[in-house]
């Protein structure tokens, strides 16, 4: 069996790829991407809108330990960006924690889902969406852009999901062994040093810390940190 699986549909490839824990005794990781997903999901259960076009959604579980569980959502979003980077002359930009945004619109979004044993992390899975070859978004128009929307041409996903699994997978480790460039992700960032809506509050976002924290700074000149799991920030 193969660590790479294909499925024409499924209800949610973070789902479904979880059927394959097994081989993870055998292999780093496993991937499964797929054509469609009814029950695409993004966080906190909002939908993903996952039909037809030729786009990625892909997840790749792994069961490596890593210091921090936040920090798998912001380098998986600056591993997601450099394979994008690599593969089409587009600036793409990450709206923290791991949203990719071309133009001011949302490209693609990340999942990340943590399983425990215990106290211990049993896998993962960094559930990846990216919008290839969508002519169009019916509800979404104002807030979600694709590759083909942006550049006029169509996609074939293969090489660029070949280009996002090495680079999860070597952010991974990376993480494993506790080095990881922050500068390279904060650079990415749409919204450094600008103004974002936390809450109902207009706050400035400084950067983010080592625990992939965002630090702002409110109106008063306090400096807090925001914790992704908690809260939403909204570009102004
Ligand atoms: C995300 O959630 O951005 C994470 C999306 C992860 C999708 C992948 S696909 C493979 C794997 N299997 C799954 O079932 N999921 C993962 P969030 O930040 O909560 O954003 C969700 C919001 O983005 C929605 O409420 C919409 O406003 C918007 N949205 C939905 N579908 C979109 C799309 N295709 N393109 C751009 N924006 C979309």
């Amino acid at each position: 069996m193969n660590n790479i699986i294909f499925k024409k549909v499924v209800t949610s490839t973070n789902t479904e790829i979880r059927q394959y824990q097994d081989l993870l005794g055998e292999f780093d990781f496993v991937a499964m991407y797929s054509d469609v997903q009814t029950e695409g999901r993004g966080r906190r259960n909002r939908l993903w809108e996952s039909g037809n076009h030729n786009n990625i959604y892909l997840s790749i579980m792994f069961n490596k330990n890593v210091p921090n569980l936040n920090m798998i959502t912001i380098a998986s979003g600056l591993c997601v960006c450099k394979a994008l980077e690599k593969n089409f002359d587009l600036d793409f930009k990450i709206k923290w924690p791991n949203d990719i945004f071309v133009n001011h619109k949302k490209l693609g979004g990340i999942l990340v889902e943590t399983s425990f044993l215990g106290k211990n992390i049993d896998y993962f899975i960094v559930g990846i969406g990216i919008n290839l070859n969508n002519k169009n978004f019916d509800n979404l128009e104002n807030i979600a852009t694709s590759i083909y929307l942006e550049t006029g041409k169509q996609t074939q996903r293969d090489t660029l999901i070949n280009d996002i699994i090495k680079n999860v997978n070597d952010g991974v480790l990376k993480l494993s062994e506790n080095s990881f460039n922050m500068e390279e992700y904060e650079k990415r960032l749409n919204h450094l040093n600008k103004k974002v809506l936390l809450g109902n509050e207009e706050v400035v976002s400084k950067g983010v810390d080592s625990v992939g924290n965002l630090i702002v700074q409110k109106e008063n000149s306090e400096i807090i940190k925001v914790n992704f799991q908690e809260i939403s920030i909204f570009n102004l």
